[in-house]
């Protein structure tokens, strides 16, 4: 029996659940809650979209995504676990780790009695993730989809030894003009400026954007909102469990070289990552989980 019609079989109670392949072996998840719809992929257990009732998406999610084993979705939330960006020792590792490349199973799926649904899942490690991550170690990544959504990565130290933990939800947000939205809620904060020589600088104000993009803000609290007066909403972000908060915009031309943002996609979108990155990289002590989450809600801005 194929992967698809195990998880159909196995799902089939699951009235709020649904199954099917955006490619061959490719499987999504759609669900449908009394407040919201969202999709998420099995490889990287990969949010790739959510929209509340009443208002446009709120995930972001590029009209080019690629949907193919080992290939990283643009758009959504792609899980960046167990480092942030390029690994610190070995430049042929994959930037943002591997979890987000490679299959994930979906272990349970339920509503809770408030109408919301969570779903659990956890990587399937093969050799070359073992390769690259020698920690013994169990992951999960935990949706919670209602009127919010929430992500939560759970990370045990199973071995006997620490280890040092980066990670990141590397979330995509849909916006009506990257030339008008603003980030508040991060005035005060050192930020390194990975356009500017990886300066280390002081945020005055909101964040506003007129070219490339690509903070990584340290020591945040926390919250944090994208104002947007064309789509006449603010999200709201709040993280537990995160001291790093990215915000990236590739701009056209490096958009362009990316060539899985579609046409202008860039415009329409803007990340505002959660994450434990440089300074705040997490050091896991054997028998330590650390949790690291998000919650997205819409507000009238
Ligand atoms: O989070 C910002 C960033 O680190 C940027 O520097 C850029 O590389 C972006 O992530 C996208 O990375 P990806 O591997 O998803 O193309």
């Amino acid at each position: 029996m194929s992967e698809l019609d195990t998880l159909k079989r196995r799902f089939a109670s699951a009235d709020f659940l649904s199954f099917s392949e955006k490619a061959p072996g490719f499987i999504a998840i759609d669900v449908k809650t009394a407040f919201s719809t969202a999709s998420i992929a099995l490889q990287g257990a990969h949010v790739m979209t959510w929209q509340p009732k009443g208002q446009k998406p709120v995930i972001w999610l590029s009209k080019a995504a690629k949907f193919a084993p080992g290939k990283s979705i643009r758009g959504g939330v792609p899980v960046c676990w167990p480092w942030f960006g390029p690994h610190a020792t070995e430049a042929a590792y994959p930037g943002h780790g591997f979890a987000r490349t490679i299959p994930w199973l979906l272990v349970d799926a339920w509503k809770l009695p408030d109408g919301r649904v969570r779903l659990e899942f956890e990587p399937v490690m093969n050799d070359a993730a073992c390769a690259m991550w020698p920690h013994p170690s169990l992951v999960k990544n935990i949706v919670t989809i209602g009127q919010e959504l929430e992500v939560e990565l759970a990370t045990t130290n199973t071995g006997q030894a620490p280890f040092p933990l980066g990670q990141a939800l590397h979330t995509y947000f849909e916006i009506g003009d990257i030339n008008k939205v603003e980030i508040a809620g991060l005035a005060g904060c050192t930020y390194i400026d990975k356009v500017a020589g990886s300066k280390r600088k002081k945020q005055k104000g909101t964040v506003t954007f007129t070219g490339e993009t690509d903070r990584v803000y340290l020591g945040t609290t926390g919250c944090c909102g994208i104002v947007d007066p064309v789509l006449k909403r603010t999200i709201l972000i709040t993280s537990t469990g995160s001291r790093s908060t990215i915000v990236w915009n590739p701009w056209q031309e490096k958009a362009a070289k990316m060539g899985d943002f579609g046409n202008k996609g860039e415009d329409r979108m803007v990340c505002v990552e959660t994450a434990n990155a440089v300074d705040d990289v997490i050091t896991l002590a054997p028998g330590e989980t650390h949790r690291m989450s998000a919650q997205y809600r819409v507000i009238k801005a």
